[in-house]
């Protein structure tokens, strides 16, 4: 009978790691949370969060005040390793495992016969027979999967994150999990940590198919948004009035279209469907064109904005929103701050930046010249043209007989009276 897991080292303290390390510790394990990011490490040894996601801060507070919960710039022994840390893509649109393999050569040192190591970063199919590899080249006298009658090996699994931000305490919890292991006791071992504090089911398989099942999780929505976006041009062409279809074609009891927009954005959607293209360029004809009609939309919004502005002498625009979705700060490949930074380098007017949940502007838009961020309520005083880019609370209550005599592009189809079945 191998021993319970009792200390856990979890590397990277993002979106996916943080919440990880102070869920572990409010179940009793003694956690050391690892991100090289020294600020992040300052921050969070305070109890404090460097994100914005509902409740974390005060489980993080908690997880700190009693010791569980540890962080440092350095990985130390533990029972089992997760890996949490960023899959970004290079210019090419190939996955970058640079930070993956960092935090394997940052383990290896410290592994032990008998411990587990978990990846949960979205990685390309293969990534953990990689990752075995690498921690076999810096530990050779370890044994790893497939380790026939040894007793004591390295367990390693895949298990991918998919919770999604705004719910994320909430996901990580109630959420089922998929569970690939090198081998069936990895994903076996994999499966008793998680069942520390899933309610959801885990379904154990192997790390190949566990890969693929994230990749294709976030490719079906890319490729359903992409729909929904390739008929409000569609509908724009033929003057037709889109969120009235979607709210009739919805009725039929087969259909469910997603809702159109300016764009996708966020780290994942954006991102892992180019890992399937990377991975099987000639079978993936459908994932590339539906990223590169999500990509395009910006650039729609644009022309409307654009257009409009012509019309106007001297037009004031307030862009409503930064985020890359509603009610959170998160603007990784939003695509709001692409059609903002668009907009300003067309020069087509003064450009009224309104973001509720931070004053911080993303770095794309730090210095560009015609541009400030104001509050909500000077926007709307000021803007001959408005622009809803994000769907945000504050942005869907605001009374609309503010907006009379404004011209109003809704990309999200927010103040339509007839909300779509999505709404
Ligand atoms: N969007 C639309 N129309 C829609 C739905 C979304 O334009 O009908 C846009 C959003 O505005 C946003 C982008 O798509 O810009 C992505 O938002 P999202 O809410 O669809 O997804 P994410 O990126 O926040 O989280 C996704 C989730 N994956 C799936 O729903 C399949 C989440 O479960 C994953 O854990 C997460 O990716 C991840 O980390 O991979």
């Amino acid at each position: 009978m191998k021993p319970d897991i009792k200390t856990v080292c979890v590397l990277g303290l993002g979106y996916v790691g943080l919440p990880m390390a102070a869920v572990l510790a409010s179940r009793g394990l003694s956690v050391l949370g690892v991100d090289i990011n020294e600020q992040t490490v300052t921050l969070i040894n305070q109890g404090k969060v460097p994100i914005v996601e509902p409740d974390l801060d005060i489980l993080v507070n908690a997880a700190v005040a009693t010791g569980r919960l540890k962080v440092a710039a350095r990985p130390a022994p533990a029972d089992a390793f997760i890996i949490a840390v960023p899959t970004p893509l290079d210019a090419g649109h190939k996955p970058d495992l640079a930070h993956v393999r960092a935090a394997t050569d940052s383990i290896a040192p410290v592994l032990k016969a008998g411990d587990l190591v978990i990846i949960e970063s979205t990685s390309p199919v293969g990534t953990t027979e990689a990752v075995a590899s690498w921690l076999k080249a810096a530990r050779p006298e370890l044994a790893f999967p497939p380790a026939g009658r040894r007793a004591a090996y390295i367990y390693i699994a895949y298990s991918p994150e998919r919770v999604l931000p705004g719910r994320i305490l909430l996901e990580l919890v109630e959420n089922d999990r998929v569970i690939g292991g090198l081998d069936t006791a990895s994903a076996e071992r994999a499966a008793g940590l998680y069942r520390r504090f899933v309610k959801g089911e885990c379904y154990l398989t192997d790390a190949r198919t566990a890969e693929l099942v994230k990749l294709a999780e976030n490719s079906y929505r890319d490729v359903n948004i992409a729909f929904a976006n390739e008929m409000a041009r569609v509908c724009d062409r033929l003057g037709v009035d889109v969120w009235q279809l979607l709210s009739l074609a919805n009725r039929h009891p087969r259909v469910d279209i997603l809702k159109p927009g300016p764009g996708v954005g966020g780290h994942c959607i954006a991102v892992d469907p180019w890992f399937i293209v990377d991975s099987a360029p000639a079978e993936t004809a459908l994932i590339r064109a539906a990223r590169q009609v999500n990509d395009a939309r910006p650039l729609d919004v644009v022309a409307k904005v654009a257009a409009a502005a012509a019309r106007l002498s001297r037009p004031r625009i307030a862009c409503l929103g930064l985020a890359y979705k509603a009610d959170i700060d998160d603007m990784r490949e939003s695509p709001a701050v692409k059609i903002v930074r668009l907009l300003a380098e067309k020069a087509v007017g003064e450009i009224l930046v309104v973001e509720p949940h931070t004053q911080r502007m993303p770095p794309e838009l730090v210095g560009v010249p015609r541009l400030q961020q104001v509050e909500l309520d000077a926007a709307l005083d000021q803007a001959d043209i408005v622009v809803l880019l994000v769907d945000h609370l504050a942005f869907r209550s605001i009374d609309r007989s503010r907006l009379a005599e404004k011209v109003v592009i809704d990309t999200r189809g927010t103040w339509r009276d007839t909300p779509p079945k999505h709404a």
